[in-house]
C-alpha cells in the first residue's frame, strides 16, 4: 500500500550519540546499524519511507528521552532544543514528515505552555510523552498524570485539539532493583513496556481523566499494550465489582475504547493478533505504524501490504485515519 502513515518513529540529537548507542546496546542487535538509523532524519529514513511506501511520518524524540530527565530545569531545557531541531528538520520536507512535541513532564502549567508553543509556532500534531516523568536521582520518584493537577495540562490538550500519545518507558530505581533485575530479559517489549503504559492508561481512566476531558484523544501503541486482550475482563470487574464498590468512572471501558483511545500496530505485525483487535477495538480505532528503528520497514509494512483485509478498512487503518486524527495535508501519495 502506497501513502502509509507511521507515527510511533523515534529520532534522538546527534550529540547525544554515545548515550543512543548505550540504549540501542540493550535493544538492538547491531547497535551501531541502530544508532546511524535512529540519527538519521532525511536520508536513510526517507529512503526506506519511498522503498516501502510510506508516504508520511510522524517523528517523536526516542525513549526514554525527557522522562528519563530528573531535574525540571534540565527537562525543560533539553524538551525545548529537541522541538526547536524537530521543527528545523519537519520544515525541510513537510510533504513527508510530522512531528510530536516532546514534553518536560515535571510540572503541568509548563508542559501546556510548551505543547501550545510546538502546536501553535511549528505545527506539530500532537504530543508523545514516555510514560511516567521522573523526578529524583534514584529512579524511585516518578510523576504520573492521572491527578487532578494535571487537569490544566488535559485542558489545553482538548483546546488544541491533538492527540497525546503515551509510550513507554523502562522501569527504574526500587521498582527495578525489586521487580525486574532478576528478570531483566523481561524489560521492554517483552513485558514491562506494556504492563506501564497500560497502568497508566487504567489509572486515568479509573480516576476520571476523560470523565472530565471528553475530547481527550489518546494514542497507544503494540496493537494496545495487551489491554485489548482484557477488554472482556476488564469490563466485567469494572461494573459488576468494583463500581458497587466505589469506583467512580461514569463510562464502561469499551466507551473509553470507543471515544478516546486509539491504538497502533507499532512493533507488533501479527495478522491473528490485528483481527482480533479489528473485532475489540474496531477499524476506526486502529493506525498503522512501525516503532523505527527498533523495528524494520520490511517486517512492519512488508507484514501489513499482505494483510487480507476490505480495501476500507485497510486504507483506514494504514493512512485515513490518521489523515482525519491528526488533520494532515497533502503528503507523498496520500490520494493514491
Ligand atoms: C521504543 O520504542 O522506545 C523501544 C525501546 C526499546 C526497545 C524497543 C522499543 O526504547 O520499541
Amino acid at each position: 500500500m502506497l501513502g502509509k502513515v507511521a507515527l510511533e518513529e523515534a529520532f534522538a540529537l546527534p550529540r547525544f550519540a554515545e548515550k543512543t548507542r548505550w540504549w540501542a546496546s540493550l535493544f538492538a542487535v547491531n547497535p551501531d546499524k541502530h544508532a546511524r538509523e535512529m540519527n538519521d532524519i532525511s536520508n536513510i529514513r526517507v529512503q526506506k519511507m519511498d522503498q516501502h511506501g510510506v508516504g508520511y511520518t510522524i517523528l517523536s524524540y526516542t525513549a526514554p528521552g525527557v522522562q528519563d530527565i530528573w531535574d525540571p530545569a534540565d527537562a525543560q531545557t533539553l524538551a525545548t532544543e529537541i522541538n526547536d531541531y524537530a521543527a528545523f528538520k519537519v520544515k525541510a520536507q513537510p510533504d513527508r514528515f510530522g512531528a510530536f512535541a516532546t514534553l518536560s513532564m515535571h510540572n503541568p502549567q509548563q508542559a501546556a505552555a510548551e505543547l501550545r508553543r510546538c502546536v501553535k509556532s511549528y505545527g506539530f500534531l500532537g504530543a508523545l510523552v514516555n510514560d511516567t516523568q521522573r523526578a529524583g536521582p534514584d529512579g524511585d520518584v516518578m510523576i504520573f498524570y492521572d491527578g487532578p493537577e494535571w487537569d490544566i495540562f488535559w485542558s489545553t490538550v482538548e483546546e488544541l485539539d491533538v492527540p497525546f500519545y503515551l509510550h513507554p518507558r523502562n522501569p527504574t530505581g526500587t521498582m527495578y532493583e525489586k521487580l525486574w533485575a532478576d528478570r531483566k530479559w523481561l524489560v521492554g517489549p517483552p513485558l514491562s513496556f506494556a504492563q506501564g503504559v497500560s497502568l497508566h492508561l487504567l489509572g486515568m481512566v479509573t480516576n476520571g481523566v476523560f470523565d472530565r476531558h471528553p475530547k481527550l484523544q489518546i494514542v497507544i501503541g503494540h496493537l494496545g499494550e495487551h489491554l485489548p486482550f482484557d477488554l472482556w475482563r476488564i469490563n466485567h470487574w469494572f461494573e459488576d465489582v468494583k463500581k458497587p464498590l466505589g469506583l467512580g468512572c461514569k463510562k464502561t471501558i469499551r466507551d473509553y475504547f470507543a471515544e478516546n483511545i486509539w491504538i497502533t500496530t507499532s512493533g507488533h505485525f501479527s495478522s491473528p493478533t490485528l483481527n482480533y483487535c479489528l473485532q475489540e477495538v474496531g477499524a476506526d480505532r486502529i493506525l498503522f505504524s512501525i516503532d523505527y528503528p527498533f523495528e524494520s520497514f520490511e517486517d512492519a509494512c512488508g507484514w501489513y501490504d499482505g494483510v487480507v483485509l476490505n480495501e476500507v478498512d485497510k486504507k483506514k487503518i494504514g493512512r485515513d485515519n490518521a489523515k482525519k486524527l491528526f488533520k494532515l495535508g497533502r503528503f507523498k501519495d496520500s490520494e493514491a
